[in-house]
């Protein structure tokens, strides 16, 4: 029978939601720059790294040529000292439900835990949330050469975790997200609207369903 060795995380919008502290981020810069983002367009920046972020506010508002690089790198540091504003003051209370479950549950049965997360604020993030020592490994995104939906962020993952892809899931809330894990070859569980995350092998409404048992269960009776 298949074993589970490794789980993956994604961060922002499985883990906890500064997904939504990154929408504000966004919509505040945006409205500053004359562009109206809203939630729909705001789910083509889930999982998307902050620089691609902002190019595709830009673009979306038809002004991306506007900008010199140095104009759009200090965008980009505005909108984080935001964000990070906005983050300081997460405490373990933003664990979103039944992810503590999920992480304790797993290392009692001796399986690896990743993160991937395009978030270069990650390693403060856990640490805010208090669940950073339950972390075998984190993804630096910072050396990738190209970010999700590629898969080199969870290639990485598994590499790091010293275990092959189908040894592995990975629980993502984005399309880009889904995308990815499945690019590596890897079981992907999507936490959100099934329409936006209909390519993944699993999909769950929200984390509250995400029970070491169900996954076991899905995971081991899936061809893959
Ligand atoms: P930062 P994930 C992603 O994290 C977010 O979904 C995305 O909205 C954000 O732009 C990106 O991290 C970069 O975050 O600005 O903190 O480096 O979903 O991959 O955990
Ligand atoms: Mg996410």
């Amino acid at each position: 029978m298949k074993k589970l060795k490794g789980i993956i995380f994604d961060l922002d919008g499985v883990i906890t939601d500064s997904a939504e502290y990154h929408y504000v981020a966004w919509k505040n810069l945006a409205n500053n720059l004359g562009i109206d983002i809203d939630r729909k367009f705001n789910e083509k920046l889930k999982g998307i790294s902050r620089e691609d972020s902002l190019e595709r506010i830009l673009e979306y508002g038809k002004v991306l040529n506007d900008y010199s690089d140095d104009e759009k790198s200090r965008l980009a540091e505005q909108k984080n000292e935001e964000y990070l504003k906005l983050i300081k003051q997460m405490t373990a209370d933003d664990l979103l439900p039944g992810i503590y479950n999920l992480l304790t549950d797993a290392k009692a049965k001796g399986i690896k835990l990743a993160l991937a997360s395009a978030s270069k604020n990650g390693p403060f993030i856990l640490e805010r949330l208090g669940i950073e020592k339950l972390f075998d490994t984190i993804v630096d995104p910072s050396i990738l050469s190209a970010g999700k939906p590629d898969p080199e962020i969870f290639i990485r993952a598994v590499q790091q975790l010293d275990l092959s892809p189908e040894e592995c899931i990975g629980i993502e809330d984005a399309e880009a997200g889904v995308k990815a894990i499945n690019a590596a070859n890897i079981f992907s569980i999507g936490v959100g609207s099934s329409d936006v995350l209909h390519e993944a092998n699993y999909c769950l409404t929200n984390t509250s369903k995400l029970k070491l048992d169900n996954i076991l269960e899905q995971f081991e009776s899936t061809m893959f």
